[in-house]
């Protein structure tokens, strides 16, 4: 197909227009705790852990891009100074001791550069600070539920409210939890392995039968938040949100008082069958 100059002009113009368009859009539609659309970043952080992943995403955007563009300099300058036509005879070197040092040294210390903060975040993601609150999460076919040992005792079940908004995030009883308190999550699978993920605390991590997985977050921001099982667990996988309300304290202590009444006779509730409840 051939274009004439102008519609070669206009077209160009338009992939320009659409990219402008694109990007005031993914600012514009970003919206704390959701997906966005058009949306082509992290999702905004809540939490110190995220804060991190983000910063470290940037670090290697950096990097990686100052590699590439150093490459393609190396690659133009050959292309354009070495070529048959003007360079007609060829250099016959084959060893340059400094070269061969710097180009095994430099990648090593760039590793190391990139290994430090990657160590830190992964120890920053596995070390679970003292928790305010211990919360467990139960991934079932196809739904979730929450369990608070620590505040009475109580359990229910989480589903996708199909009424609800954002479609298919709102669920009918949210986890709800308090701001800036290290929430411990112990999750796992009653059926198959789901995975309880979260992204603007920053955590994704398998829920398997059998085992019982550990991972935190401290919300630095209220409001709603969402998140979506992330291994595939059977037809409807994409049906079963995670939808957690960061409330502060005395919401939370408000809504436990609730929550204990109005799921007390929850058969979802393990503390009330096993008699737990009780003690
Ligand atoms: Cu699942």
């Amino acid at each position: 197909m051939k274009m004439s100059k102008g519609q070669m002009g206009q077209r160009l113009l338009g992939f320009a227009v659409a990219g402008v368009a694109l990007l005031a859009g993914g600012a514009a539609f970003a919206e704390l705790g959701q997906p966005a659309p058009w949306e082509y970043t992290l999702q905004e952080s809540a939490s110190p852990v995220m804060d991190n992943i983000i910063w470290f995403h940037n670090f290697l955007l950096w990097i990686i891009t100052i590699i590439t563009l150093f490459v393609l300099g190396l690659l133009i300058a050959v292309v354009v100074k070495f070529n048959a036509r003007s360079n007609p005879v060829p250099s016959r070197t084959t060893h340059n001791t400094l070269i061969e040092v710097a180009w095994t040294l430099v990648p090593v210390l760039i590793l190391v550069a990139i290994a430090v903060p990657s160590f830190r975040l992964l120890f920053q993601e596995l070390d679970i600070p003292k928790a305010d609150l211990t919360i467990k999460a139960t991934g079932k076919q196809w739904y979730w539920s929450y369990a608070y040992p620590d505040n009475g005792k109580f359990e229910f079940d989480s589903l996708l409210a199909q009424d609800k908004k954002p479609r298919l995030l709102g669920v009918d009883n949210e986890m709800v939890v308090p701001v800036n308190k290290v929430i411990r999550i112990q999750t796992t699978g009653a059926d198959v392995i789901h995975s309880f993920a979260m992204p603007a605390f920053g955590i994704k991590i398998d829920s398997i039968p059998g085992r019982l997985n550990e991972t935190w977050f401290k919300a630095t921001k209220l409001g709603m938040f969402y998140g979506q099982c992330s291994e595939l667990c059977g037809k409807d996988h994409a049906f079963m949100p995670i939808a957690v309300r960061v409330v502060n304290d005395q919401e939370f202590a408000a809504w436990v008082e609730g929550a204990k009444k109005k799921f007390a006779t929850n058969p979802a509730n393990s503390f009330a069958s096993t008699g737990a409840a009780a003690q």
